[in-house]
């Protein structure tokens, strides 16, 4: 199914009473504030989220899984998929493939789809967390740090393979996301795991084509409960350090303890010019991998508050210079109309987090004037964006209002007539 651009123009139609009128009390709003909207606009609709080929089926736990109808029954219909998404909202050109749920068989006919619906490759991801059928070796201690170097070699050899059929689609980035480490005391000498991983991860940055990134993406717990062998943003940026300026830290929102102050990780990373990528999504206990800013909004405004601030601080370019991506998986929700819900998430705490008056931040920390950075903070994050969003995207030629559009349409209806209503596409 494609969204067409007549579907597009007929609901603007429909809304465009409505957005103008909230945009131009937004343009009101700022202009008082001195902010100029058209530059606003221009930088909200540059940003681009990848969407991971894993999170376009039904997730599940590990009780179960209800998989909804209409799910991609290939590589092809999850590009197809994403194009849909960005058909929409214009802000998802961008898919992050998973090796080897999702390997490329044609590279050329794969590339080719994907620029037909202006989509390119962003990160790929290896897998050494579960046994393939055809796998020699078993990852069930570890890959990278395993004991037996057998083990390890068959993983760097997988990472290896990752990267080619990165290339080949144009590709210039691999997160490797370990699984590696314990579940009791005592069972992992901590140091040897940590060699292992670093000369394993060794093996594979020398692999790295010339512009590529590694990102190396760290976890606190799951699937292993004692250790985790890149456990921690310390543990990251240590392996990142070693390996080289090619290699960088990859911060997941659920992959940190409970009430971890991701923003000061990330602004520590930037700083320290190591911060490579980015994993939306949200949680309230663990890696809950929710819709992003379901539960807590305010700290997804504060992370982009401050990948802001240190992105400016070095003249990174805030659409290029990171990789972002989502990284969730849903359970009781249409996939397609999570990610939506997802991405424009990301927009609004993005377009508040510009709104931050910085210069009178700046002076209000200098003077510990602490009321009144809170001030500053919320004036910003109380700032309702959505039609400056809205409008961003229109100006890009999607939809006012995608996830009305999404249902409008009934797009899960007609994925379901032309896929069945019994089909399950790889991934969490
Ligand atoms: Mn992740």
């Amino acid at each position: 199914m494609k969204i067409q651009q007549q579907d597009i123009a007929k609901q603007h139609e429909q809304l465009q009473q409505e957005h103008r009128e909230a945009f131009a009390f937004q343009q009101l709003q700022l202009d008082k504030k001195d902010i100029d909207t058209d530059a606003l606009i221009q930088k909200i609709g540059a940003f681009q989220v990848a969407i991971p080929s894993w999170a376009l089926g039904t997730g599940g736990t590990r009780f179960g899984r209800f998989p909804g109808g209409g799910e991609p029954r290939s590589l092809e219909e999850k590009i197809e998929d994403v194009g849909m998404l960005h058909a929409l909202n214009r802000a998802s050109g961008a898919i992050s493939l998973h090796i080897p749920w999702d390997i490329p068989k044609d590279a050329q006919a794969i590339k080719q789809l994907a620029d037909s619906l202006d989509l390119r490759f962003d990160a790929v991801n290896s897998n050494t967390f579960q046994d393939q059928a055809d796998q020699k070796l078993s990852y069930k201690f570890g890959s990278l740090q395993h004991v037996d170097k057998s083990v390890r070699e068959q993983a760097i050899a997988h990472n290896i393979d990752v990267i080619k059929y990165g290339e080949a689609l144009g590709s210039d980035a691999i997160t490797v996301w370990l699984s590696d480490g314990s579940s009791f005391p005592g069972q992992l000498n901590f140091r040897r795991a940590f060699q292992n991983t670093y000369e394993s991860l060794q093996e594979i940055y020398g692999a790295l084509p010339e512009q590529w990134k590694m990102f190396v993406e760290y976890k606190a717990f799951e699937p292993n409960f004692y250790s985790m062998t890149v456990g921690d943003w310390g543990q990251s940026l240590l392996y990142a350090n070693k390996l080289g300026d090619q290699a960088y830290t990859l911060v997941d929102l659920g992959h940190h303890l409970p009430n971890a102050n991701i923003e000061q990780i990330v602004a520590l990373l930037l700083m320290e010019g190591k911060l490579g990528g980015f994993h939306f999504n949200d949680s309230k206990y663990g890696d809950d991998d929710l819709t992003v800013g379901c539960i807590k909004p305010y700290q997804l405004f504060l992370i982009f508050n401050e990948l802001i601030e240190g992105m400016d601080a070095r003249g990174m370019d805030h659409t290029t210079d990171l990789g972002w991506m989502i990284d969730a998986s849903h359970n009781v929700k249409d996939p397609l109309e999570d990610l939506l819900q997802s991405v424009e998430a990301i927009l609004i705490a993005y377009a508040q987090a510009l709104l931050v008056d910085r210069k009178a931040l700046n002076e209000a920390q200098l003077s510990n004037d602490t009321v009144s950075c809170q001030e500053i903070l919320q004036d910003a994050y109380r700032t309702d964006v959505r039609a400056l969003v809205a409008e961003a995207r229109h100006r890009n030629g999607g939809a006012l209002q995608p996830l009305k559009l999404f249902r409008d349409l009934e797009v899960r209806n007609s994925l379901i007539r032309e896929r069945g209503s019994k089909t399950v596409a790889t991934g969490l």
